[in-house]
C-alpha cells in the first residue's frame, strides 16, 4: 500500500499547526464521571444566559469555574471572579478536569495551568458565531476545549474574520487544543448534529452538546 492510495481513505480533516485534536481521549466511563463533576459546578454556578452590548440574549447558556469566569453583558466582554447573577465567586476546576486539560496541553508542547473554565450548554438548536478569543491577558497560553454529548460542527477559521472556515466534526470525548500560530484563529460552531451523542446525562441540555474550554485569563 502506497503513500497514494492510503491517501485515498483519509476521512480526518487536514488540520493546520497549532490545531491538535485528539478523538476521543476521553473514554464512556471518564466521561460520565467528569460530566458527574460538572453538576456539582452548575449546582456553585447555574447556568445563565449571557447578553451581548447590544443587550440581545446569547443563544446558549453558560456558566464558569475557577478562579475567573469569562461574563458578557451591556458593558462588554470580560473576565469575572463571581457569578454575576448570584455574586458567588466561580467553583474551582474539579481536580480531574482540570488534570486532563493540563495533560492535553502538555501533550502539544503547550504546558499550562488553566485559571478559567468557560462551559457552553447548547440546546439542539444552539450555535456559536464566528469569534476569536481574546479577553485572555497573554495569547502564549493554549485554550483547551472538552466535547460532550452530541457532534457539533466546528468552523475552523483564519486569522481573519473573513478567511475561509474549514468544519471539523467535534464528537462527544474529543479534545482540541488551540496553540501557538493558531491561537487567535477564529472559530464557531454551527450547528449540532441530532441523535449523535453515547448517552444521555442530566449535565447536557436534552439533544445538544456541552463544551469546556480551559483558558488561562490572567
Ligand atoms: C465549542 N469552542 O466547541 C466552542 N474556543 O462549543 C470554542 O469556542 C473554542 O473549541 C477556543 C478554543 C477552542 C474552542
Ligand atoms: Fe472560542
Amino acid at each position: 500500500m502506497g503513500a497514494i492510495q492510503h491517501d485515498l481513505f483519509q476521512t480526518e480533516p487536514v488540520l493546520p499547526a497549532g490545531i491538535s485534536l485528539m478523538r476521543g481521549r476521553i473514554d464512556l466511563e471518564d466521561g460520565r464521571a467528569l460530566l458527574d463533576d460538572m453538576l456539582g459546578v452548575f449546582a456553585a454556578a447555574p447556568p445563565y444566559r449571557l447578553r451581548m452590548k447590544t443587550g440581545a440574549y446569547v443563544i446558549n447558556q453558560m456558566t464558569n469555574c475557577g478562579s475567573l469566569g469569562w461574563h458578557s453583558d451591556e458593558r462588554g466582554y470580560r473576565y469575572v471572579d463571581r457569578h454575576p447573577e448570584t455574586g458567588t465567586p466561580w467553583p474551582p476546576i474539579p481536580p480531574r478536569l482540570k488534570a486532563l486539560a493540563m495533560q492535553a496541553a502538555a501533550a502539544c508542547a503547550a504546558p499550562f495551568v488553566p485559571d478559567a473554565c468557560l462551559v457552553n450548554l447548547y440546546a439542539e438548536e444552539g450555535k456559536l458565531n464566528l469569534h476569536q478569543d481574546h479577553d485572555e491577558k497573554d495569547f502564549a497560553w493554549p485554550i483547551v476545549s472538552f466535547s460532550f454529548g452530541n457532534d457539533a460542527i466546528f468552523a475552523l477559521g483564519g486569522a481573519r474574520r473573513r478567511d475561509p472556515v474549514q468544519p471539523v466534526t467535534l464528537r462527544h470525548g474529543d479534545v482540541m487544543v488551540m496553540h501557538g500560530e493558531s491561537r487567535m484563529r477564529f472559530h464557531g460552531v454551527k450547528k449540532i448534529v441530532p441523535g449523535t451523542a453515547p448517552f444521555d446525562h442530566p449535565a447536557i441540555p436534552a439533544g445538544g452538546r456541552l463544551n469546556l474550554t480551559f483558558r488561562r485569563a490572567a
